[in-house]
């Protein structure tokens, strides 16, 4: 087989590049581990930024996130039993939809097949053949054979645990690593949505979040040991443990229903530099990381990418290897960006360790940011995101 760019991946960065580069008059073929079903199913993300929904739209994908994703017009910040409204609209004049990663995939797998463009599920040992030369290879096996697939450029979009990133030399990515002391506790529960906006809660018993996924589905986090056991929550605990972090003077509680899903994510922080070696190049989550408090994963994987496509659509058009020579450096100071954020919302609100000055502080900022005009403008335009780094 033969294509302009192999992709590997069929998560939101490889669907969203193999989209563009078909608007740009491109071929790919995407390589996918997994089957169709459990990608369509694996429970990740939920904010898109403005920057995000505006791409989905422009690539035609956006009719069912329109019409089922829940526009937010800001967040809500709880400390000392009371809840601060963030609101975006008034001091950015941009909003967030809130759709779950699940539901984009789904979305984009059935436009990549509808526009024929190839996506292989379920292949095996997937291995980069050639990587600095200008005939890249991309072994694996699938149907039963082992098949091969010559391409111009390969990008690595197959996530943190990937291939690509480790198909690189030793010695050529300089990897920058944080490992937070805690992890969330995540939950799905068939309960509808008790608040219309996000609450990101910060409490003596450590941080909880609320969000939800539909007008009867509500999601849920709880701030847990990085290496916490599951089977040490039952429901029952986990919701009790929710009530007391959620605590405010209102009364106010999340709504309680069945839960249809638990499961534990570690966080952290993770840069590889550079971006790219030979004609591979790394994005999304296969070349950094983001701890979730600041929403930004999926929608740094779709500003990479629309910034390779653009590379990649340069070089064919006028031969010109300008853009993609600059690719790591331009989505870096945004994966940088987004690392700051992260990590700034990640400190302002988890419990680190029992330091009585620790949590005065994170008080006092939390108390400047919900009272102070000039610094709630600055966590909401953090938060909404920047413009994405491509027009069709
Ligand atoms: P993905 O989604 O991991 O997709 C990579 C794909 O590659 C496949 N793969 C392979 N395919 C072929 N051969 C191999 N050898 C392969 N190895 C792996 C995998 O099966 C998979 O299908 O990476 P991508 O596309 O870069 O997308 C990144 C996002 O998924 C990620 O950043 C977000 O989910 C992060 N994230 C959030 N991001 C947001 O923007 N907003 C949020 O609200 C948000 N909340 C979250 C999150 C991540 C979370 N977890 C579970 C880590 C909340 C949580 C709890
Ligand atoms: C989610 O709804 O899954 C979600 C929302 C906001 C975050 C992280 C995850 O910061």
């Amino acid at each position: 087989m033969r294509t302009q760019v192999g992709i590997v991946g069929a998560g939101p960065a490889g669907l969203v590049l193999a989209l563009l580069l078909r608007e740009l008059g491109i071929d790919s073929v995407v390589l996918e581990a997994r089957s169709r079903q459990y990608v369509e199913q694996r429970l990740r993300a939920g904010v898109l930024e403005h920057g995000t929904v505006d791409l989905l739209n422009q690539l035609g994908v956006g009719a069912r996130m329109e019409r089922e994703g829940l526009l937010h017009h800001g967040i809500e910040l709880g400390f000392n039993r009371l809840r601060h409204r963030i609101d975006f609209d008034a001091l950015t004049g941009r909003s967030i939809t809130v759709y779950g990663q699940h539901e984009v995939v789904k979305d984009l797998i059935q436009a990549v097949i509808d526009r024929g463009i190839p996506l292989l599920f379920e292949v095996e040992n997937v291995c980069l053949h050639g990587i600095e030369t200008e005939r890249p290879r991309i072994s694996f096996e699938g149907n039963g054979a082992t098949q091969e697939l010559d391409c111009d450029f390969i990008a690595g979009c197959d996530g943190f645990h990937g291939v690509c990133r480790k198909s690189i030399p030793e010695g050529v990515l300089t990897a920058y690593e944080h490992a937070y002391p805690f992890g969330w506790l995540g939950i799905l529960a068939q309960a509808a949505p008790s608040r219309e906006e996000l609450v990101y809660m910060h409490s003596e018993r450590g941080f909880a979040l609320f969000s939800m996924r539909s007008p009867s589905v509500t999601r849920l986090y709880l701030q847990c040991r990085a290496d916490e056991n599951l089977a040490e929550w039952p429901d029952g605990r986990i919701w009790e443990e929710l009530f007391l972090r959620f605590e405010c003077c209102d009364g106010w509680q999340p709504s309680e229903g069945p839960i249809l899903s638990k499961s534990v994510t570690p966080l952290r922080s993770f840069v590889v530099e550079p971006m790219q070696f030979g004609r591979l190049y790394l994005a999304g989550d296969a070349a950094h990381i983001v701890p979730p408090t600041g929403a930004k994963g999926l929608n740094l994987a779709v500003a990479d990418v629309s910034v390779l496509a653009q590379g990649i659509a340069a070089w064919y058009q006028k031969h010109d290897t300008g853009e993609l020579n600059g690719y790591s450096q331009k989505c870096l100071r945004r994966v940088w960006n987004a690392q700051r954020f992260s990590w700034r919302m990640t400190s302002l609100l988890h419990l680190f360790e029992d330091s009585p000055f620790e949590r005065r502080r994170q008080i006092a900022e939390l108390d400047h940011v919900t009272s102070s005009v000039a610094a709630a403008q600055a966590l909401a335009q953090d938060y909404v995101g920047l413009p994405m780094p491509i027009t069709l």
